[in-house]
């Protein structure tokens, strides 16, 4: 891949504004000119193929979540970690920083290849159901454990996160190589979110099965941005149309009108408050520097998720943790993802303060360009825990700076809080001990660095070029009885991206006649990353065969594959009955159709498992 060597000291327009605040906080700009690149650094030692790497054995473009092996083993890539990695580090690179090309470019490759990979979640072909895999090993093979599997913000995150270098491309008169390379990647990330958006799935902190709100959002960001980039390649993303119903859903269920706040996650029986920073994280994740707030979709600026901002900060003043006992009662605070949480004691989250902070920025930079801050019945009790005494209108001017001001102090104070906890070495854990204020739980976290860099980035005024929140696609709203169960039928459309680097795969059609009982399972294993990769090895077994043709004169049981093209495989059937795995004691063979035949080889086998 020759084309990100074309990068050539570009810089695209990231907007800058003038923050007139920096004189007021002296100390704080200082420590954050020393802590940034100490973050950028940190998240790049947790990537592997970079020189100075605390990451032995990952490979390149793969982050690791944390360096931490025990008590929490954290030594895994995740797709959201690392697209949110990666999403920080190629706003560094729009930024300037052409170092960084390379390993983008890591990145890009390893995600082609995981994209191939049969895991748990299922496979690229022919449903696409394996993108939603949230976790494997660093060297790019498939974790087997049992774990809260799909998470479907992943493949959306990543989408952004490419989807995000296409203006560099452009720039650059790269278009061609963009659409070469990268568009077959995030088509079928695409895909999958317009496939499987109105399907539960677990949430960002993998604890609940539902809709989250995070999830929900990210998801439409990625089908407007992909609908306005598939027009600015001249091609087609049908799977986007579905991006005004996934916008009905999350405008229509979400808002907690009696309380003030947007619910974390629905489609779920889990007995919570529903307080979560996670519609904050979302905020960030969907921030588009030229949005208005309250065109639906939810950015920083949007009354309810000022709403939602003073709701979640209260709700951890109310717990009374020790490290905030200093605080008055409009003091910014530390806080943790939901005041119910257990986790490793349920610390607090420098990601999840930083974010607080970094909405902040964002939405005054929002406010402040419109020239017109709204105080309305929603957001009045927000603007009042900043300046008492607002109250419901418009302010302009020196009186909308004034308020504009006040929050931006309010927002330092998060950082600061983060500070006042960090080691001097200013590494930066998964948490804070709500008590002590030492650093527990993983320590390194990428995700708490790459949120260092980004809130820095945000408070000094350089914002990402806009994805098109505000466009006519990013706007769409229907109203609440239009809102319906959808999706984009995408079986069949997932294919490598072998431009990117994903190996060229051909179909291979395994069936098999296999006199089963209620309740047994047939799977099959073999020697390749998509059917599992270990003969013999129950750890290996992801592929699921399907019974949907099953009959009493044919008991045929099959699955759609997608292997290595020309290659021979070997591979083995494995029956699961009352929770045992039992080999076929065959291993037989197949050979692929080579590379762009278009040919399709079934098996046609036959297995007595009694
Ligand atoms: C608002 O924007 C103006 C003009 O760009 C700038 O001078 C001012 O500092 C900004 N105010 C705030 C509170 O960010
Ligand atoms: C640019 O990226 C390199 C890593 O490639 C890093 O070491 C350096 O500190 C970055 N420069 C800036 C100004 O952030
Ligand atoms: C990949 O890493 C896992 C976990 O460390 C290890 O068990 C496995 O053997 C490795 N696989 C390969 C192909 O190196
Ligand atoms: C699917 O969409 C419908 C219509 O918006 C909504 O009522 C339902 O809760 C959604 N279900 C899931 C699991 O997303
Ligand atoms: C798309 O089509 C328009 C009109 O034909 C053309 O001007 C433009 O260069 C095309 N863009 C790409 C990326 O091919
Ligand atoms: C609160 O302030 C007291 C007195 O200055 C100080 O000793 C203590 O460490 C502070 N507590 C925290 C958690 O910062
Ligand atoms: C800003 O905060 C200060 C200090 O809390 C307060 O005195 C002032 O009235 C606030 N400004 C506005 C416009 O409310
Ligand atoms: C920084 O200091 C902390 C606490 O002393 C320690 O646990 C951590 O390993 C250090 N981090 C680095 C990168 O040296
Ligand atoms: C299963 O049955 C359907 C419907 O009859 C048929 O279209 C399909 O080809 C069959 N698949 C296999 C693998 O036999
Ligand atoms: C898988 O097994 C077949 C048959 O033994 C062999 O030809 C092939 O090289 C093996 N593939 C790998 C990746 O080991
Ligand atoms: C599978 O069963 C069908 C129907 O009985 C039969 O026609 C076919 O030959 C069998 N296949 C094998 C490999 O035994
Ligand atoms: C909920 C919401 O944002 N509704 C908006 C949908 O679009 C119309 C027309 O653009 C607006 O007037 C609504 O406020």
């Amino acid at each position: 891949m020759l084309f990100i060597y074309l990068l050539s000291g570009i810089v695209l327009p990231f907007s800058f504004a003038a923050p007139s605040l920096d004189a007021r906080q002296d100390d704080l700009s200082s420590f954050i000119a020393v802590e940034q690149p100490i973050a950028l650094a940190g998240a790049l030692a947790n990537i592997g193929g970079l020189s100075s790497t605390w990451v032995e054995g990952a490979s390149p473009g793969m982050v690791v979540a944390s360096p931490s092996t025990v008590n929490p083993n954290y030594f895994y890539s995740w797709t959201r970690d690392s697209a949110l990695t990666y999403a920080m580090i190629i706003d560094e690179l729009i930024l300037g920083n052409t170092s960084l090309r390379k390993t983008i470019e890591d990145y890009t490759h390893a995600q082609a290849v995981l994209q191939t990979i049969a895991n748990p979640s299922g496979s690229l072909w022919p449903y696409g159901n394996g993108l939603g895999e949230p976790k494997f090993y660093t060297n790019i093979t498939t974790f087997t454990g049992a774990w809260g599997r799909p998470q479907r913000d992943g493949p959306a995150l990543r989408a952004i996160a490419f989807m995000n270098l296409a203006p560099v491309l452009f720039n650059l008169d790269e278009t061609d190589t963009f659409l070469e390379i990268y568009w077959p990647l995030i088509l079928n990330d695409l895909n999958y979110v317009g496939q499987y958006w109105n399907e539960t799935g677990f949430d960002l902190w993998e604890e609940v099965q539902g809709s989250s709100f995070f999830t929900i959002s990210v998801q439409h960001r990625a089908l407007v941005q992909g609908a306005l980039l598939s027009q600015q390649l001249n091609t087609t993303c049908a799977a986007c149309d579905q991006a005004p119903q996934i916008l009905c859903f999350l405008q229509n269920n979400f808002w907690n009108a009696a309380d003030g706040f947007l619910i974390a996650d629905i489609n779920t029986d889990i007995d919570r408050s529903g307080i979560n920073a996670d519609p904050i994280l979302a905020s960030i994740h969907v921030f588009d520097a030229d949005a208005s707030c309250d065109a639906g979709d939810y950015q920083p600026c949007n009354s309810q998720m000022l709403a939602t901002h003073k709701t979640l900060v209260d709700s951890f003043r109310k717990l009374n943790w020790p490290v905030n006992q200093n605080a008055s009662t409009t003091d910014a605070i530390l806080i943790g993802r939901y005041p119910e949480d257990v986790y490793f004691d349920g610390g607090a989250w420098p990601l999840c303060t930083l974010a607080l902070a970094e909405m902040l920025y964002d939405a005054v930079a929002q406010i402040n360009r419109t020239g017109t801050l709204n105080v309305n019945d929603i957001n009045l009790g927000f603007f009042r825990g900043v300046s008492p005494d607002v109250a419901v209108g418009t302010y302009t001017g020196d009186a909308m700076s004034a308020i504009l001001i006040n929050v931006t102090t309010y927002a330092d104070g998060f950082v600061s809080a983060v500070q006042a906890h960090l080691p001097t070495n200013g590494s930066i854990s998964e948490q804070f001990d709500h008590n002590t204020g030492e650093s527990t739980s993983a320590s390194k976290l990428t995700w708490s660095f790459a949120s260092f860099v980004t809130m820095a980035r945000r408070r000094a005024g350089q914002f990402p070029p806009s994805w098109g929140a505000g466009s006519s696609q990013g706007t769409t709203n229907l109203t609440a009885d239009q809102c319906q169960s959808s999706s984009y039928d995408a079986t069949g459309q997932y294919l490598p991206a072998i431009a990117a680097g994903a190996p060229c795969l051909s179909e291979v059609l395994f069936t098999i006649n296999a006199t089963t009982t209620f309740g047994q399972e047939v799977y099959v294993v073999g020697n390749v990353t998509q059917l599992g990769g270990v003969l013999g090895d129950a750890a290996s077994v992801v592929v699921h065969l399907d019974a949907a043709n099953y009959t009493a004169s044919r008991p045929e049981w099959f699955v759609d594959t997608m292997m290595p093209a020309g290659e021979v495989v070997a591979y083995q059937y494995v029956l699961l009955t009352g929770g045992e795995w039992v080999f076929d004691s065959q291993v037989r063979s197949v050979v692929v159709p080579g590379c762009g035949s278009g040919g399709v080889v079934t098996t046609n086998d036959a297995v007595d498992f009694s």
